[in-house]
């Protein structure tokens, strides 16, 4: 009897954050924004990624980001460096962020600056690999980060964040001699759930796979341009 009022205000809270993320995603429409969902456990390298993204991307696209955490300014002063939006989002005891914090977001997005010049919302999501991926924020697409410390069989372990992904970036691979893994069993154990997700080995700290990466973020932002205008 418990379990059953706990499963059906579990379905009641994501059907209602569902409702929200549908309207955060027609503003982003509205404007001609693609918006990222960045997401993975603390530590993965997720603002280390945007502030690399950042610097090569911003002369290109108008960027701003949507930064969440739990407490602290700490990632989002990081990325004010680039010179970019950067809007924090602090979520206390959540261990994600939903579509109405993300709405108040859009909100500040809309009063302050003009929503419309963008070309891209970066979120960043809380350090978490199970809850994130079941709140939709009005994201057009979801980016997964597992870095290579965190061993292969977390896919395996955590699989509704690496169902869900559209990319997922393999992080840290300049670590990848020291520790025992093999990277190809990562990429293994995600197709075998999601065998058409698109996945990017990179590294933050010399570079490599950044290309990559900075090539798939201009395509999505040049499919949705072509979508709005068909
Ligand atoms: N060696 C190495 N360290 C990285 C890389 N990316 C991030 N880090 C480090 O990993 C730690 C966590 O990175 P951070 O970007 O804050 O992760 P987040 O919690 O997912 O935002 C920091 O000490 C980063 O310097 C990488 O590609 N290689
Ligand atoms: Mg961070």
């Amino acid at each position: 009897m418990h379990q059953t009022f706990d499963a059906a205000l579990g379905i009641n809270l994501l059907h209602a954050n569902q409702t929200g993320a549908d309207h955060n995603r027609a503003h982003f429409d509205a404007w001609g924004i693609t918006c990222f969902n960045i997401m993975s456990s603390p530590g993965a390298g997720k603002t280390a990624l945007l502030e690399k993204t950042l610097a090569a991307l911003r002369s290109k696209l108008k960027i701003a980001v949507i930064e969440g955490d739990m407490t602290t300014e700490l990632d989002a002063d990081r990325l004010r460096q680039y010179g970019v939006p950067v809007i924090a989002i602090n979520t206390g005891r959540s261990c994600h962020l939903d579509s109405k914090m993300v709405a108040g977001g859009i909100h500040r997005l809309e009063h302050e600056y003009d929503p419309t010049s963008f070309d891209v919302v970066l979120v960043e999501n809380v350090g978490n690999l199970v809850c994130p991926a079941e709140f939709e924020v009005g994201e057009h697409v979801k980016v997964a980060l597992l870095s290579v410390t965190e061993g292969e069989d977390k896919p395996l372990k955590y699989p509704i964040m690496f169902q869900e992904a559209d990319c997922l970036l393999i992080t840290k691979l300049d670590l990848a001699p020291y520790v025992d893994v093999d990277v190809s069993r990562i990429e293994a154990n995600v197709r075998q759930m999601n065998p058409h997700v698109t996945i990017l080995p990179i590294s933050a700290k010399t570079g490599e796979g950044l290309e990559a990466w900075y090539a798939w973020v201009q395509a999505q932002v040049a499919q949705l341009a072509k979508a709005i205008a068909d």
